[in-house]
């Protein structure tokens, strides 16, 4: 949502919630087969992994600059092993702690697959802290891999991460935080939980 309210499209969002599994259900599976969110609907095509559609989201509009121009190969390539990276270890390792049962199939060894998991996210944002510059972006210039960087970040707090070792990334979301882009998408998605959470939640 970040990246289609920075290049300026207009969208329509469909949450399935997770928790009930209504991601496993025939309605989304004709979507994405794998049972994964996101899924993007472009034109009519169907659009899957977070890599693929932040790629094609930033190169389809390339004035707004989520991307470094092809000339810019290096720096290019550079971001894409970033979105790669997170959409693979630190994504994979959110999944395992939210749903520890699709990790292993021993109940009793959950809250130790979740503790690797959380292990494994920490680490994985202690290597991005250490990459964070004083002033700008991840790589400068605002780009794709700052908005993977902002979705994990938020992930992370919700599952109790101790994000105080991470100044430099904390300063770089704060940052992220204030983009027009960022406010809508987060006010929208804001609105959106409340309207799904359980009705017992407070
Ligand atoms: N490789 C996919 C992974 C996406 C992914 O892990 N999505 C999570 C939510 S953030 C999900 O759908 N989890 C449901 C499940 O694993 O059953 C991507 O990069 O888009």
């Amino acid at each position: 949502m970040i990246a289609l309210e920075e290049v300026g499209w207009r969208y329509d969002v469909v949450v399935p919630n997770l928790l009930a599994n209504e991601h496993l259900e025939p309605t989304y599976l004709a979507i994405n087969p794998k049972g994964r969110v996101p899924a993007f609907i472009v034109h009519g095509n169907i659009l899957t992994e977070t890599t693929a559609i932040l790629l094609y989201i930033a190169e389809s509009v390339p004035s707004a600059m989520l991307l470094p121009p092809v000339s810019d190969g290096i720096k290019r390539a550079q971001i894409m092993s970033r979105v790669s990276w997170l959409a693979s270890s630190t994504l994979g390792a959110c999944n395992r702690f939210a749903m520890p049962g699709n990790a292993c199939l021993d109940e009793a060894a959950r809250p130790s697959v979740q503790q690797s998991a959380l292990r494994s996210i920490e680490r994985d944002m202690l290597i991005m802290e250490g990459e964070m510059p004083d002033v700008g972006y991840w790589f400068g210039e605002f780009s794709i891999a700052d908005i993977f960087a902002f979705f994990i970040f938020d992930v992370a707090g919700r599952f109790g991460i101790d994000v105080s070792a991470m100044p430099q990334l904390s300063e770089l979301i704060a940052r992220i935080n204030t983009r027009p882009a960022v406010i809508e998408a987060v006010g929208w998605t804001a609105r959106a939980s409340l309207a799904l959470a359980p009705r017992d939640a407070t």
